[in-house]
């Protein structure tokens, strides 16, 4: 099974020039990259995705936040690439993550948290199609998956 996993270089990530850092991690580690778009996501969109949290107080900064400027919306794809992504990405906010994650080590807000990536393969077929078709998730093989992805056995 390889799973999918929605990633977002959010508004400050943009803006701050984080984003070929960002893609670079994951990359680096060795998430194979199958979809790309650069956009600014509509209020509408960012009220879809962020639904689970209709309601709570900060439902509404967040919509605003994530709708406010461009973002880099992503797919990666990679067994355990949920999980993963998670780690590498740190705690929900700069000001308590680990250094060595990306927020722990570009980011000391206690708002405005540089990405979002899916928290469960639950949440990731549910967000990917908001944002992508099928027809825009590319189907291909990696030149080195054998070193990548392989066991010795
Ligand atoms: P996302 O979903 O953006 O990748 O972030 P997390 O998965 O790490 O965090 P989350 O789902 O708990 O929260 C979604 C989104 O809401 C913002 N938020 C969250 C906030 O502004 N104040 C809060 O107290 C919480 C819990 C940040 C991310």
């Amino acid at each position: 099974m390889t799973e999918k996993t929605l990633i977002i270089v959010k508004p400050d990530g943009v803006q701050r020039h984080y984003v070929g850092e960002i893609i670079s991690r994951f990359e680096k580690k060795g998430f194979k990259l199958v979809a790309a778009k650069f956009m600014r996501i509509p209020e509408e969109t960012a009220r879809k995705h962020y639904a689970v949290h209709e309601g709570k107080p900060f439902f509404e900064g967040v919509v605003k936040y994530i709708s406010s400027s461009p973002s880099m919306v992503m797919v990666f794809q990679a067994d355990g690439v949920i999980d993963m992504a998670r780690k590498m990405m740190g705690a929900t906010f700069g000001f308590t993550a680990e250094p060595g994650t990306i927020r722990g080590d570009f980011s000391c807000s206690k708002g405005y948290n540089l990405i979002h990536g899916s928290d469960s393969p639950e949440s990731a077929d549910f967000e990917i199609p908001i944002y992508f078709t099928p027809e825009e998730l590319a189907d291909y093989e990696l030149s080195d998956e054998k070193w990548l992805y392989g066991k010795n056995d």
